[in-house]
């Protein structure tokens, strides 16, 4: 049984590739040509969205022996669009950001398969938070270009933990997009709740202003001086809104559990449910610790991770933001979660005037 789901490995199928004209994890990946500028701008034409669906994760574990998990990574270099007419060359595992949320118990044993297709221009490896031994298995799993690597690790310790790629120049690949979730549940699981979802924030150094069209390129000095053009939920500008993909969905009366891990490579979330608040969370995802309750903005650093967990008394949407402001309102970051159903005008009334049938029917002299 593999717990990636297919549908994820399968989905970059005829997604514009790199072009190969690089040399593999050189600085002169910095230095953007006329000539390269254009090819990337012709093979940007095919090119979709890499944002991870974030209801598409493995289900709860629900078993008391441990397991040994295939697993495989590919990495994948592909082009697509950071927003609406906007191109950029992401690195991914599987074509998504974040890469393919993996889910395993405490116990576990992980045998994973990395794979790095000739089709792309750069070495690549996966370094597990989730693991002991050299480098969370970056060294073990270093590939080029047309290769193949495995790594066995057990999972001795529960918690949501980050893999990422970490190759000499590992914040040009993570801020590319090369990072995801481990979930190592503890032995004896997770309390039951109606939803899940998997958030990845990463933040992108492009070498044009944010919103001019065409192509971007990388700015490696923007990314040395940490002055982000992007700050993202799961690789694109406000994906999972109504204005692009829509929100995620849940009922008045549900629960929720939103796992996010912060990429960055250098840019700290301050993950915020505008509208509603963490009634239970773990910072770092060490999940075995205990809850800290009604927690209004937690910070998740690069290289961490969080699960907190949202209940939904009435109907609203819920704006996941960084609560460094600027993010939202000038660099791309958010996500929302639309609760439906009936109104509770106990806890939350917007219009107080009309519910007391007090005049504020509309009647100038309502007040
Ligand atoms: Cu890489």
């Amino acid at each position: 049984m593999v717990d990636i789901p297919a549908s994820r490995r399968d989905l970059m199928k005829g997604i514009g590739l790199g072009t190969g004209m690089l040399a593999s994890g050189s600085l002169a990946e910095g230095a953007v040509g006329k000539v390269k500028e254009q090819m990337e701008q012709a093979e940007a034409k095919a090119s979709e969205s890499v944002a991870a669906d974030p209801t598409d994760i493995p289900e709860p574990i629900d078993r008391f022996e441990p397991k040994t998990h295939e697993v495989e990574l590919v990495c994948e270099e592909v082009t697509a669009e950071i927003e609406s007419g906007v191109t950029f060359n992401y690195m991914t595992f599987g074509g998504e950001v974040p890469g393919p949320m993996i889910r395993v118990r405490e116990g576990d044993t992980i045998d994973l398969t990395i794979r790095n297709p000739d089709r792309n221009n750069k070495p690549h490896n996966v370094d597990f938070h989730a693991c002991y031994g050299t480098g969370g298995g970056a060294e073990a799993t270093t590939i080029a270009p047309g290769e193949v690597e495995r790594l066995r690790f057990k999972a001795m310790y529960p918690g949501s933990f980050i893999y990422h790629c970490a190759v000499a120049t590992m914040d040009f690949h993570i801020s590319s997009g090369m990072f995801g979730m481990i979930l190592v549940e503890p032995r004896e699981g997770l309390p039951e709740v109606d939803h899940e979802f998997y958030l990845g924030q990463h933040e992108v150094y492009t070498d044009k202003d944010k919103g001019k069209e065409g192509h971007h390129g990388f700015d490696f000095e923007a990314m040395k001086a940490e002055e982000p053009t992007y700050v993202l939920l799961n690789g694109e500008e406000y994906a999972y809104t109504a204005d692009n993909k829509g929100p995620l969905k849940v009922e008045t009366g549900d629960t929720a559990r939103v796992f996010l891990v912060t990429g960055g490579p250098n840019v700290t979330s301050n993950f915020h449910p505008i509208g509603n608040v963490w009634s239970k969370s773990w910072a770092e995802g060490a999940i075995e610790s205990e809850p800290e309750i009604n927690v209004q903005t937690k910070p998740v650093a690069p290289g961490s991770c969080f699960i907190g967990e949202m209940e939904f008394p009435v109907p609203e949407t819920v704006k996941l933001v960084d609560h460094a402001l600027s993010r939202v309102v000038h660099k791309g970051m958010m996500a929302e979660i639309k609760a439906e159903g009936e109104p509770d005008r106990e806890i939350f009334d917007p219009n107080p005037d009309e519910s007391n049938g007090g005049g504020g029917d509309g009647g100038e002299g309502g007040y």
